[in-house]
């Protein structure tokens, strides 16, 4: 396949998403999914549970990812991508990749029983969790990823949430199963490169993408690339894989304070005038950095 199709990135040139979706202007999660089947190519079935893509994609019979789509409800996106599995593979079409393809709600919290058992079972599949933060589409409630701090309609200006954010990616390693990384839309290589990897291997893949939502996070429809590259950089959303148990950084700017994240977006404007928050936001950032570096440094020393 040809590269080099979107501007200033190398990326595969085939757009298997089409314009014309129903997300918002700027959706960080339909960023998300045009990258992605950038790399998990039109030999593709994608699983939705209840969540924003179900509407993204279109009333049928129209559909922006150009791939067929299951509509599954809620809790059951990891079980029914598991049954599809079976079906292909009953059919001898193995070759297909089978995607359940969910919001953080839809991940973290309500469809978590589902993809553990999944994941115990290492089914044959890939799971991508686009990370919005928050139960978008029925109007900005707090999810378990939902971070330290935020403004949602369910932890409003007063109570703004008081729990740190799900440690999903570690509870998918700590399963065992062959690849788990994050990404983000604001490095569509990384994200391209990493699914590419994960198509390769066998087995339950499991890849958590922060997706900003101008929406639910108050900002412009043009800064969610910005916000997207603050959250690295602040380590917030730290970009590393671990593969076959292995953790490796895979991309890791010069680091940048917690407040330079937060500044301008509306669902923190509480934060910014309330130091102890704040600072106790920068700690449980610097916390997990810690944990992660620390599993990285091992794994260096093993190999
Ligand atoms: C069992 C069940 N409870 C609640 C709903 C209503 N519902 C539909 S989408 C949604 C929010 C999904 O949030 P998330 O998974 O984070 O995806 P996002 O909307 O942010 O893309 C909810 C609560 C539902 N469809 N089924
Ligand atoms: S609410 Fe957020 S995630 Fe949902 S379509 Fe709009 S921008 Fe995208």
């Amino acid at each position: 396949m040809s590269a080099v199709a979107t501007r200033n990135f190398d990326l595969p040139a085939d757009e298997v998403m089409s314009p014309g979706h129903l997300g918002c202007g700027g959706c960080g999660a339909a960023l998300a999914m045009r990258f992605a089947l950038k790399a998990l190519g039109r030999e593709t079935v994608l699983v939705f549970p209840a969540c924003c893509w179900t509407v993204i994609d279109g009333p049928s019979p129209y559909s922006a990812t150009g791939v067929p789509v299951m509509h599954t409800p809620f809790a059951s996106a990891a079980a029914a991508a598991s049954g599809v599995r079976a079906a292909l593979d009953r059919r001898g079409q193995h070759d297909v990749t089978v995607c359940a393809w969910a919001g953080d709600g839809g991940t973290f919290d309500i469809g978590i029983q589902a993809l553990s058992a999944a994941a115990e079972r290492n089914e044959n599949i890939i799971y991508v969790c686009y990370d919005n933060e928050a139960y978008m589409n029925t109007g900005v409630q707090r999810s378990s990823a939902t971070p330290l701090g935020a403004w949602t309609t369910t932890t409003p200006a007063a109570r703004t949430k008081r729990q740190g954010k799900k440690d999903l990616v570690g509870v998918l390693a700590a399963h065992g199963v062959p690849y788990v990384a994050t990404a983000t839309i604001a490095y569509p290589e990384d994200l391209v490169a990493k699914l590419q990897r994960a198509k390769t291997l066998t087995g339950l893949r499991f890849l958590h993408i922060l997706a900003p939502c101008p929406a639910g996070w108050k900002i412009p429809s043009d800064q969610v690339v910005r916000y997207g590259r603050l959250a690295v950089a602040a380590r917030v959303f730290p970009l590393f894989e671990v593969d076959h148990d292995r953790w490796r950084l895979s991309v890791d700017p010069p680091v940048v304070p917690v407040a330079d994240y937060i500044k301008g977006q509306g669902r923190f404007r509480f934060l910014e005038r309330d130091d102890d928050r704040l600072t106790a936001l920068q700690s449980d950032v610097d916390r997990r950095w810690r944990r992660l570096a620390s599993r990285v440094r091992e794994a260096e020393a093993w190999s």
